[in-house]
Protein backbone atom coordinates (compact mmCIF):
# COMPACT_ATOMS: atom_id res chain seq x y z
CA UNK A 1 0.00 0.00 0.00
CA UNK A 2 1.71 3.22 -1.08
CA UNK A 3 1.93 6.25 1.73
CA UNK A 4 3.35 8.66 2.90
CA UNK A 5 4.77 10.00 6.31
CA UNK A 6 4.34 13.22 8.33
CA UNK A 7 6.81 12.66 11.11
CA UNK A 8 5.56 14.82 13.79
CA UNK A 9 6.27 13.77 17.62
CA UNK A 10 3.66 13.39 20.74
CA UNK A 11 2.58 17.21 22.20
CA UNK A 12 4.17 19.01 19.36
CA UNK A 13 1.26 19.00 16.88
CA UNK A 14 0.30 22.62 15.49
CA UNK A 15 -3.47 23.98 16.11
CA UNK A 16 -4.29 22.34 13.12
CA UNK A 17 -3.74 18.77 14.32
CA UNK A 18 -6.76 19.14 16.83
CA UNK A 19 -8.60 19.01 13.35
CA UNK A 20 -8.03 15.38 12.17
CA UNK A 21 -6.88 13.76 15.90
CA UNK A 22 -9.13 15.34 18.48
CA UNK A 23 -7.59 13.49 21.21
CA UNK A 24 -4.31 15.04 19.89
CA UNK A 25 -2.74 12.20 19.78
CA UNK A 26 -0.38 9.94 17.37
CA UNK A 27 -0.75 7.79 14.88
CA UNK A 28 -3.13 9.80 12.40
CA UNK A 29 -4.13 7.53 9.30
CA UNK A 30 -5.54 9.89 6.44
CA UNK A 31 -7.05 8.66 2.90
CA UNK A 32 -9.61 9.60 0.76
CA UNK A 33 -12.28 8.09 3.05
CA UNK A 34 -11.58 8.62 6.18
CA UNK A 35 -9.44 10.29 9.30
CA UNK A 36 -8.43 7.93 11.89
CA UNK A 37 -6.60 8.69 15.26
CA UNK A 38 -6.14 5.52 16.81
CA UNK A 39 -3.92 2.48 16.04
CA UNK A 40 -6.88 -0.22 16.39
CA UNK A 41 -9.28 1.31 14.18
CA UNK A 42 -6.31 1.89 11.55
CA UNK A 43 -5.30 -1.53 11.97
CA UNK A 44 -8.55 -2.51 11.13
CA UNK A 45 -9.70 -0.32 8.23
CA UNK A 46 -6.37 -1.56 6.68
CA UNK A 47 -7.11 -5.62 7.43
CA UNK A 48 -10.97 -4.64 5.47
CA UNK A 49 -9.82 -2.39 3.18
CA UNK A 50 -6.62 -4.37 1.89
CA UNK A 51 -7.50 -7.82 2.50
CA UNK A 52 -3.92 -9.38 2.19
CA UNK A 53 -1.65 -9.40 4.01
CA UNK A 54 -4.11 -9.95 6.93
CA UNK A 55 -3.33 -8.27 9.77
CA UNK A 56 -6.32 -10.08 11.82
CA UNK A 57 -6.46 -14.06 11.49
CA UNK A 58 -9.80 -15.10 9.38
CA UNK A 59 -11.40 -17.56 11.98
CA UNK A 60 -13.95 -15.98 14.40
CA UNK A 61 -11.62 -17.50 18.28
CA UNK A 62 -8.40 -16.86 16.68
CA UNK A 63 -9.74 -12.90 15.19
CA UNK A 64 -10.73 -12.14 18.63
CA UNK A 65 -7.97 -13.70 20.18
CA UNK A 66 -6.26 -11.18 18.45
CA UNK A 67 -8.23 -8.43 19.08
CA UNK A 68 -8.12 -9.16 22.87
CA UNK A 69 -3.93 -8.84 22.77
CA UNK A 70 -4.36 -5.94 20.75
CA UNK A 71 -6.50 -4.18 23.12
CA UNK A 72 -4.35 -5.19 26.19
CA UNK A 73 -1.11 -4.06 24.86
CA UNK A 74 -2.78 -0.95 23.56
CA UNK A 75 -4.45 -0.11 27.02
CA UNK A 76 -2.32 -2.00 29.90
CA UNK A 77 0.91 -2.19 28.40
CA UNK A 78 0.48 1.60 26.75
CA UNK A 79 0.15 2.57 30.56
CA UNK A 80 2.91 1.01 31.55
CA UNK A 81 5.82 0.66 29.24
CA UNK A 82 4.89 4.22 27.45
CA UNK A 83 3.37 6.35 29.96
CA UNK A 84 4.95 5.60 32.97
CA UNK A 85 8.27 4.45 31.59
CA UNK A 86 9.14 5.88 28.15
CA UNK A 87 7.39 9.13 29.21
CA UNK A 88 9.21 9.75 31.62
CA UNK A 89 12.48 8.06 31.17
CA UNK A 90 12.86 9.72 27.45
CA UNK A 91 9.84 11.93 26.48
CA UNK A 92 9.89 14.06 29.35
CA UNK A 93 13.74 15.06 29.60
CA UNK A 94 13.64 15.04 25.83
CA UNK A 95 10.77 17.43 25.19
CA UNK A 96 10.27 18.89 28.60
CA UNK A 97 13.80 19.39 29.37
CA UNK A 98 12.80 17.57 32.98
CA UNK A 99 15.08 15.49 34.79
CA UNK A 100 14.77 11.62 34.32
CA UNK A 101 12.95 10.39 37.51
CA UNK A 102 14.71 7.27 37.92
CA UNK A 103 13.03 6.27 41.46
CA UNK A 104 9.60 6.67 39.79
CA UNK A 105 11.08 4.59 37.04
CA UNK A 106 12.15 1.93 39.52
CA UNK A 107 8.75 2.01 41.57
CA UNK A 108 7.17 1.32 38.18
CA UNK A 109 9.48 -1.64 37.04
CA UNK A 110 8.84 -3.08 40.92
CA UNK A 111 5.49 -3.17 40.89
CA UNK A 112 4.23 -3.06 37.24
CA UNK A 113 5.16 -5.51 34.69
CA UNK A 114 5.76 -8.66 36.62
CA UNK A 115 1.82 -9.18 36.24
CA UNK A 116 1.60 -8.15 32.41
CA UNK A 117 4.87 -10.25 31.60
CA UNK A 118 3.09 -13.31 33.63
CA UNK A 119 -0.14 -13.12 31.39
CA UNK A 120 1.65 -12.72 28.27
CA UNK A 121 4.12 -15.80 29.32
CA UNK A 122 0.79 -17.73 29.49
CA UNK A 123 -0.63 -17.06 25.87
CA UNK A 124 2.82 -16.17 24.23
CA UNK A 125 3.42 -19.39 21.39
CA UNK A 126 6.04 -21.80 21.85
CA UNK A 127 6.69 -21.06 18.07
CA UNK A 128 5.39 -19.23 15.36
CA UNK A 129 2.83 -16.01 16.53
CA UNK A 130 0.00 -15.80 19.38
CA UNK A 131 -2.80 -16.17 16.61
CA UNK A 132 -1.41 -18.50 14.32
CA UNK A 133 0.18 -16.32 11.27
CA UNK A 134 1.86 -12.95 11.96
CA UNK A 135 -0.89 -10.33 13.53
CA UNK A 136 -1.71 -7.01 14.37
CA UNK A 137 -1.64 -8.38 17.68
CA UNK A 138 2.22 -9.69 17.93
CA UNK A 139 3.41 -6.35 16.61
CA UNK A 140 1.01 -4.30 19.01
CA UNK A 141 2.54 -6.68 21.99
CA UNK A 142 6.42 -6.45 20.80
CA UNK A 143 6.77 -2.45 19.85
CA UNK A 144 6.32 -1.74 23.75
CA UNK A 145 9.67 -4.32 24.17
CA UNK A 146 11.66 -1.17 21.84
CA UNK A 147 10.23 1.45 24.13
CA UNK A 148 11.32 -0.41 26.98
CA UNK A 149 14.92 -0.84 25.66
CA UNK A 150 15.15 3.12 24.36
CA UNK A 151 14.55 3.92 27.97
CA UNK A 152 17.30 2.14 28.93
CA UNK A 153 16.16 1.02 32.31
CA UNK A 154 17.91 -2.21 34.49
CA UNK A 155 14.54 -4.50 33.82
CA UNK A 156 15.34 -7.94 33.90
CA UNK A 157 12.95 -9.75 31.95
CA UNK A 158 14.72 -13.09 32.10
CA UNK A 159 11.85 -14.63 34.07
CA UNK A 160 9.36 -14.36 30.94
CA UNK A 161 11.46 -16.83 28.46
CA UNK A 162 9.01 -17.76 26.08
CA UNK A 163 7.64 -14.17 25.96
CA UNK A 164 11.35 -13.61 25.33
CA UNK A 165 11.85 -15.90 22.64
CA UNK A 166 8.24 -14.69 20.86
CA UNK A 167 8.94 -10.85 20.64
CA UNK A 168 12.58 -11.71 18.95
CA UNK A 169 10.83 -13.47 16.28
CA UNK A 170 7.98 -10.75 15.85
CA UNK A 171 10.76 -8.05 15.76
CA UNK A 172 12.77 -10.01 13.35
CA UNK A 173 9.97 -9.81 10.63
CA UNK A 174 11.45 -7.61 7.84
CA UNK A 175 8.42 -4.93 8.05
CA UNK A 176 9.48 -4.63 11.86
CA UNK A 177 12.37 -4.66 11.61
CA UNK A 178 12.56 -2.01 8.93
CA UNK A 179 10.23 0.39 11.43
CA UNK A 180 12.81 -0.61 14.55
CA UNK A 181 15.81 0.58 12.30
CA UNK A 182 13.97 3.68 11.37
CA UNK A 183 13.11 5.19 15.22
CA UNK A 184 16.31 4.17 16.21
CA UNK A 185 18.06 6.00 13.64
CA UNK A 186 15.12 9.29 14.14
CA UNK A 187 16.55 9.10 17.77
CA UNK A 188 19.83 9.89 16.85
CA UNK A 189 18.69 13.47 14.97
CA UNK A 190 17.15 16.41 15.74
CA UNK A 191 13.03 17.11 14.95
CA UNK A 192 14.28 19.21 12.74
CA UNK A 193 16.52 16.80 10.75
CA UNK A 194 13.36 14.10 10.42
CA UNK A 195 12.58 14.76 7.36
CA UNK A 196 15.71 14.80 5.73
CA UNK A 197 16.43 11.44 7.03
CA UNK A 198 12.97 9.96 6.40
CA UNK A 199 13.70 11.10 2.83
CA UNK A 200 17.10 9.58 2.95
CA UNK A 201 15.50 6.27 3.83
CA UNK A 202 13.23 6.18 0.89
CA UNK A 203 10.48 6.76 2.99
CA UNK A 204 7.57 9.61 0.77
CA UNK A 205 6.39 12.66 3.06
CA UNK A 206 3.54 14.32 2.75
CA UNK A 207 3.72 17.99 1.46
CA UNK A 208 2.58 19.77 4.49
CA UNK A 209 2.88 18.91 8.28
CA UNK A 210 0.66 19.15 11.10
CA UNK A 211 3.91 19.48 13.26
CA UNK A 212 3.72 22.66 15.55
CA UNK A 213 6.71 24.19 18.00
CA UNK A 214 6.52 24.20 22.15
CA UNK A 215 4.52 21.41 23.74
CA UNK A 216 0.28 21.08 24.19
CA UNK A 217 -0.67 18.11 26.14
CA UNK A 218 -3.59 16.66 24.40
CA UNK A 219 -6.74 16.13 26.79
CA UNK A 220 -6.41 12.80 27.28
CA UNK A 221 -3.19 13.50 28.54
CA UNK A 222 -1.51 12.53 31.95
N1 LIG B 1 -4.87 4.11 22.00
C1 LIG B 1 -4.08 5.02 21.20
C2 LIG B 1 -2.88 5.47 21.98
C3 LIG B 1 -2.10 6.54 21.25
C4 LIG B 1 -1.16 7.30 22.14
O1 LIG B 1 -1.17 7.15 23.37
N2 LIG B 1 -0.32 8.15 21.53
C5 LIG B 1 0.63 8.92 22.30
C6 LIG B 1 2.04 8.66 21.80
S1 LIG B 1 2.46 6.96 21.91
C7 LIG B 1 0.34 10.41 22.09
O2 LIG B 1 0.19 10.85 20.99
N3 LIG B 1 0.28 11.15 23.22
C8 LIG B 1 0.09 12.57 23.23
C9 LIG B 1 -1.00 12.99 24.20
O3 LIG B 1 -1.70 12.12 24.74
O4 LIG B 1 -1.14 14.21 24.40
C10 LIG B 1 -3.67 4.30 19.90
O5 LIG B 1 -3.48 3.10 19.93
O6 LIG B 1 -3.56 4.95 18.86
Amino acid sequence: VPFQIDPIIPFQGNEDFTRISPLRRIPVFIDGQVTLGDSTAIGEYLDERYPLPLLFPKMPAARAQARWLEEFADSRMGDVFIWRIFNVAVIRPAVLKQPRDDAAIGETLRDEPPPIMDYLESVAPGDGFACGDLALADIAIAVHFANLRWSRTAADLSPWPKTIAWIDRVERTPALAKLTSLAERAMTVRRAEWRALYGEMGIALSETTYAGQGFRKGPMSV
